[in-house]
């Protein structure tokens, strides 16, 4: 199976919803920018809350015969999906980075690693456990599927982290309602077509819409959970707004990822590694590097190592293969980034490179590094989602671990040193969901990821995120 590929110059209209198997229109539509001109290059329909009931409808008639399919099938469907992703890589790609403005390679890379997890995903089993076993009674501990989950995305990895929650609620044995972000909604809803295909009709329903029906999805009886991603403000809305029908939660919300740079390694050994970490998607990653704290024998040398990296950076339209650094994905963002430099110009904080905004259309940034920073600053005390990264200076190590842990946020963070224990140490004090030691912003199928702190609630992925879409349910015997 395929999907349809772009028409060129014209204004592309080839999207539908799919909701109770149907590929269908909706009562609105969603006008799409393409980040690296400005421009609308892509129209399709949206969402309402009549579209909403009857996808909720459709989930609940195909929840029973998709729990009862059991996981060995399931699988073998995931694994067609994955296929199929494959299959259909180049437009997607395509597609991805012209409404969210990555480079090609790393568009290629985001649905490769898509097909690759929900493979990963839906190798792993979910046993029935053994709690008690003996002469006077077996007491088991059983998982079952949820019901309906709704799953709503944000715009800086809408494949990725739609694929995370649709198959670990899929291979749990639910069925689905998803929302992509009304900046993002296309590669999204080309997954609902070549999903429409693989699974029985209400299965899985995509609704692209804006941010209301996010709100009615939160609040609708007829889901049991939601699966969201996006900002830690809107996260605590979510939280809110599903207390009243106690839907179980997985929040995956933003992060001010500290790396805390050791006195013992080599700056230009890690400046690669460290800048790519920061800057990779402009910024715009939950689990991005958004403060740097380098110990003060080796300060200098990484800030011209990490000058020395930007400056290699291609800051372009993300379709050209040599641009190593898209647009902001949104007008919004954009904005808000310009606004932060714009602060830290009259600040006294001494900008290593960047921070000249180009007078060209699309949302344009170069990488920008600033020293000398406040630590009340809100580049450090707020998540930027940019490509503006300020490079903090210590000469105690027990003052940059209290100084990293010193925020709300807590999604992740990272060690870099030559001394693997004394790292391993520290990453331990990190209060973050993951601690990494000479690497930042890794993830796999079968290690759970999410935050401490405001970073979130629950893990996706792994033995963990999968059972949050599942309830436990104690079998207790006398015998
Ligand atoms: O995100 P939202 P926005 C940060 C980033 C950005 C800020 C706002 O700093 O500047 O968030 O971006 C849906 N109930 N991040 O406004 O609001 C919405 O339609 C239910 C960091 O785009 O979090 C979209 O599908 N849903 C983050 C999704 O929520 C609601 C990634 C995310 O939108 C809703 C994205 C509501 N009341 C932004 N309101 C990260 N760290 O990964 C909106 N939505």
């Amino acid at each position: 199976m395929t999907v349809q590929a772009a028409e060129s110059d014209t204004l592309r209209t080839d999207f539908s919803l799919l909701i109770d198997g149907e590929l269908t229109q909706g009562s609105g539509h969603l006008d799409v920018i393409n980040p690296a001109t400005g421009a609308v290059f892509a129209r399709c329909p949206a969402a309402g809350a009549q579209e909403l009931g009857r996808a909720v409808k459709a989930a609940r008639r195909a929840a029973p015969a998709w729990r009862d399919l059991g996981f060995e099938a399931r699988a073998e469907i995931i694994g067609k999906l994955a296929a199929a992703l494959r299959e259909n890589q180049d437009s997607l790609a395509e597609l991805l980075t012209q409404e969210q403005g990555k480079p090609i390679g790393q568009s290629v890379a985001e649905i490769d690693r898509g097909a690759a997890g929900s493979e990963g995903m839906a190798r792993i089993d979910i046993p029935v456990e053994t709690l008690i076993d003996n002469e006077g009674q077996l007491i088991e501990l059983h998982y079952r599927p949820l019901g309906v989950v709704g799953i709503i995305t944000p715009w800086n990895a809408p494949v990725n982290l739609a694929l995370g929650p649709l198959v670990s609620a899929l291979y749990t044995g639910n069925t689905v309602i998803l929302k992509p972000s009304p900046y993002t909604p296309l590669t999204t809803l080309k997954l609902g077509e070549l999903l429409s295909d693989l699974v029985p009709a209400g299965v899985v329903n995509v609704l692209a819409a804006g941010d209301e029906l996010g709100q009615l999805m939160t609040e609708h009886a007829g889901i049991d959970k939601i699966s969201f991603t996006g900002s830690v403000e809107t996260g605590k809305k979510v939280f809110a707004n599903a207390a009243n029908t106690m839907k179980r939660l997985t929040l995956e919300l933003g992060g001010n990822d500290p790396a805390i740079i050791l006195d013992d390694v080599d700056p230009q050994a890690i400046a690669k590694k460290v800048f790519f970490s920061s800057f990779v998607n402009s910024g715009q990653v939950c689990m991005a590097i958004k403060r740097i704290y380098a110990h003060e024998s080796i300060y200098d040398e990484l800030c011209d190592a990490l000058v020395e990296e930007a400056g290699r950076a291609r800051v372009g339209n993300g379709l050209d293969p040599e641009t190593t650094l898209g647009p902001m994905q949104n007008k919004m963002q954009y904005d808000k980034v310009c606004e932060l430099i714009a602060e830290v110009k009259t600040s006294g904080a001494r900008i290593l490179c960047g921070g000249e905004i180009p007078d060209e259309p699309g949302y344009f940034i170069p990488p920008t590094l600033v020293a000398d920073v406040a630590e009340d600053s809100r580049l450090v005390t707020d998540e930027q989602f940019g490509p503006i990264v300020p490079i903090l200076t210590y000469s105690d190590l027990e003052d940059a671990i209290a100084r990293a842990n010193d925020t709300r946020f807590g999604l992740s963070g990272s060690v870099w040193t030559n001394d693997l224990e004394r790292g391993k140490a520290i990453a331990a004090r990190l209060e973050v969901g993951t601690a990494w030691v000479n690497m930042h912003r890794a993830t796999s199928p079968v290690v759970p990821f999410g935050g401490a702190k405001e970073s979130g609630l629950g893990r996706q992925y792994s033995h963990l995120g999968l059972k949050s879409y599942m309830e436990p349910e104690v079998i207790s015997i006398a015998r």
